[in-house]
């Protein structure tokens, strides 16, 4: 059953509240959550700071993606997975910056969950202070805890995330967490160090008249998508562009105001930019528990199998109506 809880919740109580009624409850999906709430806050702290504390610019090393490593993503990445990996509630963390899984170490129980993260979205907007984010799946190992974590439990199909969410750290930092069908969102206190809830059951319309798309690279898209966007201009319905180019930041923008965020496939990458199980999967959880939907351009995004860890997907994500237009367009 769907609780409604009131603004000013902390997100200590909404967690404890939430996850008392699950039958099966250990206290490690309550214990996970928390230590996202912390290194959350950690983050945002050191993002606050960037540009005193020497962490602005990129470590000169790549990642395993090809695309520059900035000093954040560094500090984000090893913030998550020493959040995550003592407690003893993770089996395997996937990450962004990661080749492969990390498992926590042999003196730390292997738990329950598999924890998938962008642990700093948009860092390419680091160095001029647009909003960048984390993202961010769990899903329920398959194999018996206490033992290391198997290929099955990692590469699950986004039919299996049991939550999701992400991290905005913008002008202030909220986190957004999709859990037994709702969607809240949580303002962080700086001051107090507190995340308090903002913005309780967010829901979508069924339409909104923006759209998100870097343009930049529609001589490339399919024409029938081309052709959609430009009907959305010329339709006289008002329809506005906005993009920042930090996946996070539009897809919050568009929860809250409503609009559609396009990664297509270009001729020169098939299969888009995205990656399917720490953006893709997670924002798809949410965007559905809020009443929205993914969709891969022919495909459900949740009833995707990965086929390997970093795997990328052209994404098209927001208001359901919008979202089954764009579907339609390419049919
Ligand atoms: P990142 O995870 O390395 O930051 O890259 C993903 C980002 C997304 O946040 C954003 O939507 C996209 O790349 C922007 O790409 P482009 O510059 O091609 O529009
Ligand atoms: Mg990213």
């Amino acid at each position: 059953m769907q609780r409604q809880f009131e603004e000013g919740t902390t997100l200590d109580r909404f967690i404890f509240e939430t996850t008392k009624t699950h039958a099966d409850a250990t206290g490690q999906f309550a214990t996970l959550l928390r230590q996202v709430g912390l290194a959350s806050r950690l983050v945002s702290a050191r993002v606050n700071r960037a540009g005193l504390a020497g962490m602005l610019g990129a470590t000169g090393e790549k990642n395993v993606q090809g695309e520059l490593v900035q000093k954040l993503d560094i500090y984000a990445n090893d913030a998550f997975k020493h959040a995550l990996e003592h407690p003893g509630v993770c089996a395997a963390i996937v990450s962004e910056e990661d080749e492969g899984p990390t498992l926590p170490p042999e003196r730390f129980h292997s738990g329950r969950y598999v924890f998938c993260m962008d642990p700093l979205d948009g860092s390419s907007n680091i160095d001029v202070n647009a909003t960048i984010g984390t993202i961010f799946a769990i899903f329920r190992r398959r194999s018996p805890e206490g033992t290391p974590a198997t290929p099955e439990d990692i590469l699950q199909p986004g039919t299996e995330v049991m939550a999701a969410g992400y991290v905005v750290y913008g002008s202030g930092t909220v986190l957004v967490l999709a859990v037994d069908g709702q969607v809240n969102g949580f303002t962080l206190d700086p001051v107090v160090g507190e995340f308090f809830l903002s913005h309780p059951d967010i829901r979508l319309a069924p339409s909104a008249k923006t759209y998100s798309v870097n343009e930049g690279y529609s001589y490339s898209w399919d024409p029938r998508l081309r052709a959609h966007i430009d009907g959305l201009k010329r339709s006289g319905d008002g329809w506005r562009a906005r993009y920042i180019g930090s996946l996070v930041a539009d897809f919050h923008r568009n929860l809250i105001k409503g609009g559609v965020f396009l990664y297509p496939a270009t001729q020169e990458n098939p299969e888009g930019k995205l990656r399917l199980l720490y953006e893709a999967f997670p924002l798809a959880f949410v965007v559905e528990a809020a009443g929205g939907a993914a969709s891969n351009g022919s495909q459900r995004i949740l009833d995707v199998a990965p086929s390997s860890l970093h795997a990328r997907t052209p994404l098209f994500i927001g208001n359901a109506e919008d979202v089954a237009d764009i579907e339609a367009a390419l049919r």
